[in-house]
């Protein structure tokens, strides 16, 4: 299958984040895309769309803030990532705020996700990515296409980071094909962590359907949303499907979850499908808890194959780097029909 992917991506390199109450090196690392391109059997650069897309999803006080955020963290003194500590609670109001600390908080949600030196233009070249993929699969000929994103997206909302995620790559993608008029679009995130920035973009939107399987959010990350009463609202009311899981799912009860998000995505009419692919419901990720196996990835990517929609992969997240690649090339297959 057509991968698309840039070495920029590999850049941005943050040292450690805040889990459970200590620090631990960072598991959303360079080597995933490594792992990964080991299995693939070449990669094409993406070309670069410039920020117009990235801007009809992103405020443009937020990509302002991403693209000078490490500069300004640098010009306090500081050195390494930078990284928020005090958070406005929900509900706080609107002040503009100079001081990188302040900000940081104003648009991060955790404080599991910092930002290095190369975080701006990686995540700036894994949205070019997803660009190239969908323009491949709208002049290019192709039906299916993977843009190998790293960072991941699908926790970025439209002003804000956190999850590892900067930019929504797939929203991204979402809004160029509707401005190329391949729309209505599907988006299936199928990630072990509720989607949340996707589903936060497209939530009152009627033109993009969102469905996601995902860790029950009373167990786990990122908790404040993905719960299966969280539906849509105004015009975009029933076009976000949430499936929540309980830890140690396996395939029985995953595949169930699976066939409902894909007959709900036949049921809008969608023409396009835009897979938020993570590999962490594998069940040795490091930092998940579903209990898939790499055959399991094959049948997913079969039983998505069964839609017969023109399809983009996203690369979201998985953390197991040894087993990655395998459970991506796995993925692929099964979604080719091999
Ligand atoms: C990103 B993606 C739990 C810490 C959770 C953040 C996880 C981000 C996952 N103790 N840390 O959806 O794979
Ligand atoms: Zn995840």
């Amino acid at each position: 299958m057509l991968t698309v992917y840039s070495p920029r991506q590999n850049a941005h390199d943050p040292l450690r984040e805040l889990n459970n109450g200590e620090w631990m090196a960072y598991a959303e690392s360079p080597a995933r895309l490594e792992s990964v391109l080991a299995q693939m059997g070449e990669a094409t650069a993406p070309v670069d769309n410039g920020l117009a897309a990235i801007l009809a999803v992103h405020d443009p006080a937020y990509v302002a803030f991403l693209e000078s955020a490490h500069q300004e963290w640098l010009a306090q003194g500081r050195s390494g990532d930078a990284i928020g500590y005090a958070f406005p609670i929900c509900g706080r109001r609107p002040l503009t705020h100079d001081r990188i600390d302040a900000k940081l908080g104003q648009f991060g949600f955790d404080a599991a996700t910092p930002i290095a030196a190369g975080t701006w233009g990686s995540a700036y070249w894994s949205a070019q990515s997803a660009l190239s993929a969908l323009a491949a699969l709208a002049e290019g000929g192709e039906s299916q296409a993977f843009a190998l994103c790293r960072p991941p997206g699908h926790h970025a909302g439209a002003d804000y980071f956190g999850g590892y995620c900067y930019l929504n790559n797939a929203a991204i993608a979402a809004r160029a094909a509707e401005a190329r008029g391949l729309g209505p679009v599907a988006v299936l995130d199928v990630d072990y962590h509720h989607g949340n920035g996707t589903q936060d973009i497209f939530y009152e939107d009627a033109g993009v359907f969102f469905a996601s399987i995902h860790a029950d959010p009373r167990t786990d990350y990122p908790y404040y949303w993905g719960h299966a009463d969280e539906r849509g609202a105004g015009a975009g009311e029933g076009t976000t499907f949430n499936q929540p899981l309980p830890r140690g799912t396996g395939w029985a009860q995953y595949e169930a979850a699976l066939g409902k998000a894909l007959e709900a995505i036949a049921g809008f009419g969608a023409r396009l499908l835009i897979v938020s692919y993570g590999a962490d419901t594998f069940a040795g990720d490091p930092i998940s808890h579903f209990a898939l196996t790499t055959e399991d990835m094959h049948r997913i990517g079969a039983r998505i194959a069964a839609l017969a929609l023109p399809t983009l992969v996203v690369m979201e997240g998985g953390y197991h780097i040894a087993a990655l690649g395998r459970n991506v090339a796995a993925f692929l297959s099964g979604l080719e029909g091999g």
